[in-house]
């Protein structure tokens, strides 16, 4: 059976970029005027005032420094405090497809790969413009490209779950290249009111090619040498927005509509899962981590990267070995570890040997352990 190898990747970046300093002041605008308007409730114990948030929290406590955003003017609007998208015809591109077909030339550029060389599209995020058509077909069609396509979500693993999807297809002959895209329009279901998280997303998209090694030309390929996934149902990261949400009479616009987590527990619980997760999938490779170069790893917190890292290495690395794109990019769900790779690879040489790891909700965790060719 012919190898299958990573043969280009693409990166599309948002226009507008947000810093901490000016999400916070936002958001602490958004705090004074909700507190002055429930100003009587506070006073007499029946609600509790919101608190106000702080750069130096946000860094200390995610390494998170700005985000990438779609849309820039409507999150930072303290009596909106979410983006502002124009809708689009039904004839038009949607902007989850433009963003992500960006993304795909970058990507199809870099491998040196034509739409008639791909007969296979994987859109993955973890949430959908739409329920249908799959965005992946309207992908698929703008890139002019034949064969079949598919959207698939598993959170903030979608693209190490769609990559082994991909190395599937080509190894049992239902395609021979296949591009993975991952466009994470995060802002759109973050709750940038809430305190607890309203600084961790970023929007992106990213895409890869995976082909059959017989057909790459291009001068960078990475080999895949395995793929390993793993799902552990928790509610610790949950959003219940769905196609059900009319039928209960529920409020569409309620809390529990967009993001929301148990940080603290996902930290604790998530650091251990993935770093055994890790481990085991290496020593099934007949590989030892220190032999692993670099560590592409869910870019969500800082400190939890490092944690991981060292439950593997036993000891303290730098971002040589787990390089960190989140301080510029926030934490953009599925695309992180595609940025971070993306972003810090060409210095490393042929035989070297690197891991894309992700986990998030579901809980889920996916690897995947490439060699360079
Ligand atoms: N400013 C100032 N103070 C704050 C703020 C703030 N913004 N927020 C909280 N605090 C306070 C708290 O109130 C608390 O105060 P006290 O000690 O008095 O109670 C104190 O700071 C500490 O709070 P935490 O314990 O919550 O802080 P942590 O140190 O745990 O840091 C983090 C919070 C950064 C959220 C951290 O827990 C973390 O990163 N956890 C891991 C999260 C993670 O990896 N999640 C994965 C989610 S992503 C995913 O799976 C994809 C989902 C789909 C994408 C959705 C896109 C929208």
């Amino acid at each position: 059976m012919s190898a299958v190898v990573i043969s280009g990747t693409g990166l599309y970046q948002p226009p507008h970029t947000i810093t901490n300093a000016e999400l916070v002041e936002a958001f602490n605008a958004y705090v004074d005027q909700h507190n002055a308007q429930h100003a009587a409730e506070i006073e007499s114990g029946q609600r509790e005032p919101l608190a106000h948030s702080s750069v130096e929290f946000i860094e200390k406590a995610s390494g998170i420094k700005q985000r990438y955003v779609m849309d820039k003017s409507g999150v930072l609007d303290p009596h909106r405090m979410y983006p502002r998208f124009t809708p689009r015809a039904d004839d038009e591109l949607s902007m989850m497809a433009e963003i992500a077909v960006d993304a795909c030339h970058k990507a199809m550029a870099a491998a040196g790969k034509k739409p008639e060389d791909i007969d296979a599209v994987i859109c993955g995020a973890s949430n959908m413009q739409r329920a249908y058509p799959a965005v992946a077909v309207e992908i698929q069609q703008a890139l002019g490209i034949k064969g079949f396509a598919f959207d698939m979500n598993v959170a903030c693993s979608t693209a190490t779950f769609a990559l082994e999807q991909a190395v599937n297809a080509i190894r049992c002959g239902s395609a021979k290249c296949v591009l993975v895209v991952n466009p994470e329009i995060t802002s759109a279901h973050q709750e940038w009111r809430d305190r607890d998280c309203h600084f961790i997303f970023g929007d992106v998209a990213t895409a890869t090619v995976v082909e059959s090694a017989d057909t790459a030309t291009s001068a960078d390929q990475w080999e895949v040498l395995g793929t390993k996934l793993a799902t552990q149902f928790s509610n610790n990261i949950r959003n219940n927005f769905g196609f059900m949400n009319r039928c209960e009479d529920t409020d569409p616009n309620a809390r529990d509509k967009t993001f929301r987590q148990e940080g603290r527990k996902v930290f604790k619980e998530v650091v251990p899962i993935a770093a055994a997760h890790i481990e085991g999938h290496l020593g099934a490779l007949s590989l030892e981590p220190t032999q692993v170069r670099r560590y592409w790893l869910h870019q969500a917190n800082q400190s939890m990267n490092q944690l991981v890292v060292k439950r593997l290495i036993g000891g303290e690395a730098g971002p040589d070995v787990a390089p960190l794109i989140l301080d510029e990019f926030a934490n953009t769900s599925s695309a992180g570890v595609v940025i971070a790779f993306h972003k810090h690879h060409t210095d490393m040489k042929s035989g070297d040997v690197g891991v894309l790891c992700s986990f998030g909700a579901g809980y889920s965790v996916g690897s995947v352990v490439i060699r360079k060719r």
